[in-house]
């Protein structure tokens, strides 16, 4: 079936900046939308997000050379090809720009053209998307790790240093109850922080933001917002930080605003080993910066048995980083975000090298999001296990773990549920 048109078009994301979404249409008049997310903390070797620059539009955010490159450089050249071809079409499109960091067309462009074709080729062929995906086998619900305290860049640095604070309700029967504990506890946190005549207004992934003194008390104050909601910390829900500790690493120093500490990676590696010890700590994403590459190894061998030690900043979805990581035992685990690297096939690949040598995908949405739920289709897809993609609140957010619960209900009694067979031996 062949791709009969392309379009691309500038909307607003979820922070009000401008990004883009793909329409593509088939021959036969199918038709699919794919939206592009956009990071705050980011990688510096991510894949380039093409931006306008020009300062008398959205203060120089604009995408319109972006939504141009779709619609006049590769929507011709893309009009004609079968939608079915994937891997092929995200190949010509990986030529076409012919830089290593996509920076000539804009990732943004790419990765809009390149999901929109897949969600195109699913209902051309009549699957489900996670189906189209992963095929047969495709039945693995994720735990949510939903972020329920933004800090860092997330809250324009009010709140903790860390940049999330995550629940993992991995004791649940299924990926319904597992998302019901998620909203009664983010409903109890509310009311745990009124009491405490902390604010409740939110950051950029729908998490609260309290004014905290130290970058533990945000796991207090969970701790007892579980325990209100009826549950067991532990047994029922698993603990999470990204400190996205990059933003924080100034001159080879953790610099803990909050804590008025400067710590150096050592010393950081021990204030999270602690944390360890006293939380139910399952999953350490970017604890140190992706600057401090030798560091991360020690952080891997103190941690590593205990908890998954998930690289993002570090290892931006980009293949030949990963197989670095894998080679120098640096972590057991990579982020997988699709507009870091900007192709469906590029992100497959990182995830199939990364399975083959026993480490685990955590799927990630982007700060800056739009109502798209493909990452949804996608750790389905793909059997992942485990997902984040912001607190179980806000259109943008809960839009991922909405369409979680119809592909459970779609599977029916063939859903199987992640639950703790995802965490290592820290609970
Ligand atoms: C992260 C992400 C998503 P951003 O650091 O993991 O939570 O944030 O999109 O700002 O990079
Ligand atoms: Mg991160």
């Amino acid at each position: 079936m062949k791709i009969s048109s392309l379009k691309a078009r500038q909307i607003l994301d979820s922070r009000g900046n401008p990004t883009l979404e793909v329409d593509c249409t088939l021959e036969n008049g199918i038709f699919a939308r794919a939206g592009v997310p956009s990071g705050a903390s980011i990688g510096s070797k991510e894949a380039c997000e093409l931006r306008d620059n020009d300062k008398e539009h959205f203060f120089g955010k604009g995408v319109k050379k972006a939504v141009y490159n779709v619609n006049s450089i590769i929507a011709p050249k893309i009009i004609g090809m079968n939608v079915l071809e994937q891997r092929k079409i995200d190949e010509f499109l990986i030529s076409l720009d012919g830089t290593e960091n996509k920076s000539n067309l804009g990732a943004n462009a790419i990765l809009g053209v390149s999901l929109a074709v897949c969600k195109a080729a699913s209902i051309c062929v009549g699957l489900p998307l996670f189906n189209y995906i992963g095929g047969v086998g495709a039945n693995l619900l994720p735990v949510p790790f939903m972020n329920i305290v933004n800090g860092g860049v997330h809250a324009n640095w009010q709140g903790a240093d860390f940049q999330e604070y995550m629940i993992a309700p991995f004791g649940a029967k299924s990926f319904e109850e597992s998302y019901e504990w998620g909203s009664e506890i983010y409903h109890s946190l509310k009311s745990v922080l009124k009491e405490k005549h902390y604010n409740v207004s939110v950051g950029d992934e729908g998490g609260f933001v309290p004014l905290v003194s130290s970058n533990e008390e945000p796991l207090d104050l969970i701790s007892i917002a579980v325990k209100n909601a009826g549950l067991s910390v532990g047994k029922d829900v698993g603990f999470a930080l990204d400190p996205a500790s990059s933003e924080f690493y100034k001159n080879g120093k953790y610099i803990l605003k909050t804590q008025k500490l400067e710590l150096d990676s050592i010393s950081m590696i021990n204030y999270y080993e602690k944390l360890a010890d006293n939380y139910p700590i399952v999953l350490l994403e970017d604890g140190l910066s992706e600057f401090d590459w030798d560091n991360w190894k020690i952080l891997n061998k103190r941690l590593g048995k205990k908890i998954e030690i998930v690289g993002d900043d570090i290892f931006v979805t980009n293949l030949s980083i990963v197989k670095k990581g894998i080679l120098d035992n640096i972590a057991n685990a990579v982020l997988i975000k699709l507009n870091q690297i900007g192709t469906l096939s590029e992100t497959i690949d990182v995830v199939n090298f990364a399975r083959q040598h026993n480490w685990s995908c955590f799927v990630s949405h982007r700060s800056g999001e739009t109502t798209d739920s493909f990452i949804a289709d996608f750790v389905v897809g793909l059997g992942l296990g485990h997902i984040k993609t912001g607190a179980p609140a806000r259109g943008e957010r809960v839009a991922k773990y909405n369409q979680l619960l119809r592909i459970e209900e779609l599977l029916g009694n063939s859903a199987v549920f992640a639950g703790k067979s995802i965490v290592k031996n820290n609970v």
